[in-house]
């Protein structure tokens, strides 16, 4: 496993201190329109990443970095704190939520609990089959609309939805039907929403932080856990499983968010230059989320012995078919509008796929 470095530690307890303490920027409810209160350049932005160096959330921070700082000319800096730094993802988004960090990446698999309706991307067999209608959907402004108002209400500005990949199912044994997860130990992320997916296939889900899966697989306190192929190569776990099984059961989407005070006390030049470079980095990791997956899967490949198991339609359907009721599940902990989220998205994917001529 590439380096992680504990947040358990008084390394981390000092790490927050100085987020919460001593920063050169301002405050996020201190900047104004009015220009007496303008910040004194270069103001420096927090970005906390759920996943370490080299991942899909790295590449899209360092983009944005690169963008934020040519467009305004060096007065936005960009400090990235990849996973390890200052904290689980949980404890990301409550530094969002308090201010301590400007911006951060905060995945639905562990968010739901805190907003429910954002459980939908946990949902299988839910999105198309077809990665690029996903894109697009994922992408659009009227997802975000129907977003926006459950992020606020919890202290969030939501900035963008990133899809990362298939999840792909890794253990040390093929996981070709629902019954082969009967009893399975799986790691989930860390929301109930995200462990009810698995519990309608038999297994036992396991929610834990992302930095200790690595050490339950290899302790076998753990049989499994999903994750899209770059993270399976990054984290080391095809080093502690044997197989990999392909199944599609979902993409893994993460938000990007900022605090929502923050962003919107950002002077107006401040807001323009960061949407303006949300908008070109969102294709971009797309195209990065592809390249990485591809080139981890060989590396995977050439360094291990992992099987790698592709399921055919037919077994896909087994699974489709066991995923259903939880939908019922979402939409009774969603509520009303976590509901009418489920049925936009369903629309939404039915008539894309029906303008996708080989969807
Ligand atoms: O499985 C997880 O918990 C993590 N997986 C990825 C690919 N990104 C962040 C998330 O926390």
């Amino acid at each position: 496993m590439r380096h992680l470095c504990h947040w358990r530690s008084p390394l981390f307890a000092m790490v927050i201190l100085l987020l919460a303490g001593c920063s050169e920027s301002p405050s996020p409810t201190s900047t104004s329109d009015d220009d007496s209160e303008r910040p004194t350049y270069p103001v420096t932005w927090r970005f906390a990443l759920e996943e370490i160096e080299g991942s899909v959330q790295h590449r899209y921070a360092e983009e944005l970095k690169e963008r934020i700082e040519s467009i305004s000319d060096g007065n936005i800096l960009i400090d990235i704190f990849p996973y390890g730094s200052i904290g689980t993802s949980i404890q990301l988004t409550d530094l969002a939520r308090e201010g301590s960090v400007h911006l951060a990446f905060a995945s639905p698999g562990h968010l739901a609990d805190l907003i429910p309706e954002t459980g939908v991307f946990t949902l299988h067999f839910l999105l198309s089959d077809n990665e690029d209608v996903n894109r697009d959907i994922l992408a659009s402004d009227e997802l975000m609309q129907v977003f926006t108002e459950p992020y606020a209400e919890n202290g969030l500005q939501l900035l963008g939805f990133v899809p990362e990949g298939w999840m792909v199912w890794t253990a040390n044994k093929p996981l070709r039907t629902p019954a082969d997860f009967n009893g399975l130990a799986i790691r989930t992320m860390t929301s109930e929403i995200a462990a009810e997916a698995y519990k309608a296939y038999g297994a036992t889900p396991t929610p834990t932080p992302y930095s200790q899966v690595y050490s339950d697989l290899q302790l076998r306190r753990i049989d499994g856990q999903a994750n899209p192929v770059f993270a399976i190569e990054e984290m080391g776990f095809y080093e502690v499983q044997n197989t990999m099984t392909f199944a599609r059961p979902a993409q893994f989407v993460t938000s990007v968010v900022s605090n929502r005070e923050w962003f919107e006390a950002l002077p107006d030049d401040q807001k323009r230059w960061l949407e303006e470079a949300l908008d070109e980095v969102t294709p971009l990791a797309y195209e990065v989320q592809a390249e990485l997956n591809a080139r981890r899967l060989e590396t995977i490949m050439e360094n291990s012995n992992t099987r790698i198991v592709e399921l055919s339609e037919e077994e896909r359907e087994q699974f489709r078919e066991a995923s259903l009721p939880v939908r019922e599940t979402y939409a009774r902990t969603a509520g009303e509008r976590g509901e009418a989220i489920l049925e936009q998205l369903m629309e939404m994917v039915d008539e894309a796929e029906s303008e996708t001529p080989d969807s």
